[in-house]
């Protein structure tokens, strides 16, 4: 037993002397078949009965003392720096890095974007964060009107005059506010409502709303421009209807419906069996928000329409739930890679 403990000592001075610089000769020489571990384990078989227990604890340990100095030589081996500049080639190309692919909300946007600025449309944008006068009251809506509810929309706690952006109209009405005539933009940006999520609702979601005014609008112009967007989003066969509507902010307004992109128009479970599918509101600007906003209502007429993208890219891509735009799934991502 003595005579294993001096063995066992012997050995461990050596090691921590550090007399092997290879992690992988050292690993031949102590942990090998062949190696000094397994010869001194060897050694059990001369030790006395009564001290087989404690001869064991302390050749175990040592096992476990030599696995430790091997792989702290092996750390510090392979850290060690390359000398031998010659061995890397600096001239081979990088590794690649996979390329993404574009969110399909920002397709659809763009390619909305870049259909009405073939129509003289500018893009314009604003604030998130809204107040009270740029969200709903520029926008005629009454005092108690149910949009206003905290129910439905995020106020900011710091001042009950701010709140998230219900839609991008507040865009519109800064614009109006500048007072720089005629108006021809389209707003396209994140807007909030306080919804639970489900299938079909999200407290944040995408908007593009549209706005041209000028002096000689007319309700024809609106239906022109609307019909022309449809046939180059879904193409030349698309049919459409406008139904009567009420917005707060038009008059007249409209619902805007295309033929069934699924049936054609033969009745199916996406246009639950009408053949329509709604897809945007507009009208004629109110008189009450031009006036609102410093324009002349005598002077300028002007339409306006708004469309959620979700709902668009949802009809154009058969998309059946809205939660997975913003899960961020790269097996439902990467479905998306070549433009509109
Ligand atoms: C919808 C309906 C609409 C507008 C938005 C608008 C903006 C201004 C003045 C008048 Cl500054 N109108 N926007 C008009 C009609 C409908 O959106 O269902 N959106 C998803």
């Amino acid at each position: 037993m003595e005579q294993l403990v001096n063995q066992i000592k012997e050995l461990k001075d050596k090691i921590v002397a550090n007399v092997e610089k290879d992690a992988e000769a050292f690993r031949i020489k102590y942990l090998g078949t062949k190696g000094l571990v397994k010869a001194i384990m060897g050694e059990m078989k001369n030790v006395a009965a009564e001290n087989k227990k404690e001869a064991g604890q302390k050749l175990n340990e040592f096992k476990l003392f030599v696995e430790e100095k091997y792989e702290e030589l092996k750390q510090a081996t392979s850290s060690t720096p390359i000398t031998n500049h010659q061995s890397i080639d600096l001239t081979l190309p990088g590794d690649d890095l996979p390329l993404g692919s574009r969110h399909p909300i920002s397709l659809v946007k763009n390619k909305i974007i870049s259909i009405f600025q073939r129509l003289g449309f500018a893009v314009a944008e604003g604030p998130e964060i809204e107040d009270d006068f740029h969200n709903f009251t520029a926008l005629n809506l009454p005092e108690n009107h149910p949009a206003r509810d905290m129910q439905d929309t995020f106020y900011i706690s710091q001042n009950p005059d701010w709140l998230l952006r219900t839609h991008t109209s507040s865009v519109q009405v800064r614009e109006m506010q500048k007072g720089k005539l005629p108006i021809r933009i389209i707003c396209p940006g994140r807007v909030y409502r306080n919804e639970t999520i489900s299938a079909r609702a999200h407290c944040f979601f995408h908007q593009v709303e549209g706005l041209y005014i000028a002096e000689n609008v007319s309700f024809a112009d609106l239906k022109q421009t609307l019909y022309f967007f449809v046939q180059e989003m879904f193409g030349k066969d698309v049919k459409v209807r406008f139904r009567p509507s009420y917005f707060p902010f038009t008059e007249p307004s409209a619902e805007m419906d295309i033929s069934c992109l699924i049936c054609g128009g033969d009745g199916c479970s996406v246009c639950k069996k009408t053949g329509w599918v709604e897809i945007l509101g507009c009208g004629m600007v109110h008189p009450n928000v031009l006036d609102n906003c410093g324009i002349d209502s005598n002077k300028y007429t002007g339409f306006a329409f708004g469309m959620g993208i979700e709902r668009i890219t949802m009809l154009k891509y058969q998309i059946k739930d809205l939660r997975l735009f913003s899960e961020n799934d790269m097996r439902f991502l990467k479905q998306f890679t070549s433009a509109v």
